[in-house]
Order: structure tokens, then C-alpha cells, then sequence
């Protein structure tokens, strides 16, 4: 008997990422999205697998969605992944955040509280609920300083789901993910909008483009080794919490440094009317500009964690390192343009 796993989020960059590692397990898969995304599965076509997922409509807003899904299947393991996880757009709609990200998980736990059979549940909780951080490197026991609305939605899904496990002796399993990038991330994320701007300029469909703070730093990892811990974190006898990280942090700077080493001319930095500003070698106009338009209202400076717990008790650790990680993801943003598709 194959088991069933339901996969929220399936038209995002895990949600895609998950989805491929399970079928190659045997895995059967229901992946729920909003009927809005439906003819947006360009990440599970990039597998080829758009055909081998059930596709349910669950907006995570609409509990009656759930019981309807719930009942139709009988499901051993479900993956939240579903949530507006972009940061910035948290500030400008904090509500429908803490709705979808936060009250969202709460209503799947509810639905399966009172369904009549056991199931495994994952959480996909964020470093961004470190915060202005209290400690570092962060760790499963580091406490939270959250400096969004978007972290704060994370937190209240994530000690709902500590709850429910203690309380109804539910298995949930909160992965509390460090940043995880991949030639699948979404263009609004800052990697993935560096690696495909600079694409644009190598080919000539732009000149420039703008970010916002490239002195933040983050611990960076590839969503295709994260998706191996969510699976794996299931597979143990306790449901617990568990870090999941590269334990190196690096700057948007570094990021774009060592990316713009696939480009066939050279660049260098410059500092001018206060702000850093990159140039391509013998042109003088910049190719990076800094706009404090992509500031946010409050920023998260510096993530590291420590991914001691899930190497200890799951085995896991990351495999692909921050310069293989932009080498993937340069390299597809180079040929993605080359052959002028839409991603
Ligand atoms: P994406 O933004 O790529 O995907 C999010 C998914 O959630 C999309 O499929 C989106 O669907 C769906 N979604 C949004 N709103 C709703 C809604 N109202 N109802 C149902 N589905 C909805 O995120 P990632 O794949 O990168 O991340 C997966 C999860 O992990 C998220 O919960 C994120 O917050 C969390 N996380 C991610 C990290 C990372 O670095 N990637 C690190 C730590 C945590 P649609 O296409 O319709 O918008
Ligand atoms: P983050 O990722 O907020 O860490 O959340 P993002 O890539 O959006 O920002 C990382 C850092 O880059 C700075 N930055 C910019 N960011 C964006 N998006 N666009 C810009 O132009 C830009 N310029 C500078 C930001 O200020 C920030 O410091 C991601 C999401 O996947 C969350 O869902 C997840 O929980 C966390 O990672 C862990």
C-alpha cells in the first residue's frame, strides 16, 4: 500500500521540491493550492510530475475546504508548506498574513484533532522567528524576538502546533527552516531576484536593477536537501522540533559577489551619494543600484543556526554549499533566458 501524503503550498518552491523527492519514495500525493494558482504549476512541470499529483482546491482561509479534503482521503502524513511567506508583503498586509500564515495552521489542527484516524503533521516553522536574535548561533531553545508580521504568524502556528502535540498527543513536527533557496525560488526573494536580474543584464533585457539592504546576512541552504529533513523528521519515533541550516551565514553582498562571477565581464563596487552601487568594468553607469524603497520597516540583521539536533536524531545535513547553490541557480537563470521562457 503506497502511503498518502497531502502537501500544502504545492505550487511553491518546496511545496514542487517535496513533491518530486516523494513520488521517488512511493510516495501517493495530494497537493492542495488555491484555484487562483491553478494554472501556475510551472515548478512541478520543471520535474515533469504535474501529472502524478492529485490536485485539491484548499485555501487555508476556508475551513470548509479542509473537512472536505480530510474526508476524502485517508492520509498519513501532511506537509503545511501553504502560507504568504514573503516578508515585506507581511508589513503591508499584516491580517491576511496572520490569517493564512498563522490561523491557517491552526485550522488544519482543528480539522485533524477530530478526524477519526492518526496522522503525522509537519509545520514549516522559520528562523524568521529568531528575530533581532537573542543568541547565535539559534537553536531549537533560542528564544524568539520577532521583527514582522510575518514571524509572528509563524510563531503562533508554531507553538499552536507544540500545543496540540502536548495536549492531544498529536505527532507535529515543527522544522524551524533557515532560508533555502534553489533555481525555484520564487523572483520577489532576494536570491532569486539577484541570479534572474543578472541574467537579464548578460543577455541585454535590462540595465540595472535595485535592492534594498545587501548588508543583512542569512544562512543559506538549497530547498532540495531541506525537503529531505521535513520527510525525515516524520519518519522518527517522537514528534519534536528541529532546526534545519547550513550553520554558515553569508551577506546579500557575498551573495551577489559570487554570482556575478557567471557573467562574461567584470564588475566592481562602488561607493557614491552614500550608497553602494555595483558597475560592470568600463561602463560607467551601475548595474546594481540601492533603492531604500526595498527597506523594510524592521530588519532581521543576521541569521546563523545549529543544525545539531536534526544531524544527531535524523541523520541530516546539508549538501549543497552556498557557491554550488548560486552555481545552480546562475546557471538555470542563464539558460531559462536563453530559451525566453516566462520563469
Ligand atoms: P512559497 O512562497 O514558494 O510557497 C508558498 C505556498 O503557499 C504557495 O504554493 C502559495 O500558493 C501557498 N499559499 C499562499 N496563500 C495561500 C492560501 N491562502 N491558501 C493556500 N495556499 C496558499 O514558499 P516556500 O515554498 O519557499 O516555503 C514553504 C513554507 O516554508 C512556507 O510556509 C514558508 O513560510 C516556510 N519557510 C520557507 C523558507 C524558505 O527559505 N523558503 C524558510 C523557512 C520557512 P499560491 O501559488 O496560490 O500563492
Ligand atoms: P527573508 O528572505 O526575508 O529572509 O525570508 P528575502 O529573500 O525576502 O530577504 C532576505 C534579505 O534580503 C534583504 N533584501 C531584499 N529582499 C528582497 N526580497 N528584495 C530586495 O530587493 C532586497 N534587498 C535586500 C532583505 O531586507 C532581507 O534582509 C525568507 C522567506 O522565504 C520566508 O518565508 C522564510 O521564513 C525566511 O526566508 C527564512
Amino acid at each position: 500500500m503506497k502511503k498518502v501524503a497531502l502537501i500544502t503550498g504545492i505550487s511553491g518552491q518546496d511545496g514542487s521540491y517535496l513533491a518530486n523527492f516523494l513520488l521517488k519514495k512511493n510516495y501517493k500525493i495530494i497537493g492542495t493550492d488555491r484555484r487562483s494558482s491553478r494554472d501556475d504549476q510551472w515548478r512541478l512541470r520543471y520535474f515533469g510530475i504535474e501529472n502524478k499529483i492529485i490536485i485539491e482546491d484548499m485555501d487555508l482561509a476556508e475551513i470548509t475546504q479542509m473537512i472536505r479534503v480530510f474526508n476524502k482521503y485517508k492520509i498519513d502524513e501532511v506537509y503545511n508548506l501553504a502560507a504568504q511567506s514573503f516578508v515585506t508583503n507581511s508589513f503591508s498586509n499584516p491580517i491576511t498574513t496572520c490569517d493564512i500564515t498563522g490561523i491557517g495552521c491552526l485550522r488544519l489542527l482543528e480539522v485533524i484533532r477530530n478526524l477519526k484516524y492518526k496522522l503525522k503533521f509537519y509545520q514549516a516553522s522559520s528562523s524568521e522567528m529568531f528575530g533581532n536574535v537573542l543568541e547565535t548561533p539559534q537553536n531549537e531553545k533560542t528564544f524568539f524576538n520577532p521583527k514582522s508580521p510575518y514571524a509572528i504568524s509563524k510563531i503562533f502556528s508554531h507553538f499552536m502546533c507544540k500545543n496540540y502535540r502536548e495536549a492531544y498527543k498529536m505527532f507535529i513536527v515543527s522544522g524551524i527552516c533557515f532560508n533555502h533557496e534553489s533555481p525555484l525560488r520564487g523572483e520577489e526573494f532576494v536570491t532569486r531576484k539577484i541570479t534572474s536580474s543578472l541574467a537579464k543584464i548578460e543577455h541585454g533585457h535590462i540595465q540595472y536593477f535595485e535592492l534594498g539592504n545587501i548588508f543583512s546576512k542569512r544562512d543559506w541552504g538549497f530547498a532540495g536537501d531541506y525537503v529531505e529533513g521535513m520527510w525525515k523528521s516524520l519518519q522518527v519515533k517522537k514528534p519534536t522540533d528541529y532546526i534545519f541550516s547550513t550553520n554558515i551565514t553569508k551577506s546579500i553582498k557575498e551573495f551577489i559577489d559570487e554570482s556575478v562571477k557567471y557573467l562574461s565581464f567584470k564588475t566592481y563596487w562602488s561607493f557614491k551619494r552614500g550608497k553602494m552601487e555595483l558597475y560592470k568594468k568600463g561602463v560607467n553607469k551601475p548595474i546594481i543600484r540601492i533603492n531604500t524603497k526595498y527597506y523594510r520597516p524592521a530588519e532581521v540583521n543576521q541569521l546563523i543556526g545549529n543544525n545539531k539536533k536534526a544531524k544527531k536524531i535524523l541523520n541530516w545535513q546539508p549538501k549543497v554549499n552556498f557557491k554550488e547553490l548560486i552555481r545552480m541557480m546562475m546557471v538555470e537563470d542563464l539558460k531559462r533566458l536563453k530559451k525566453t521562457t516566462n520563469h
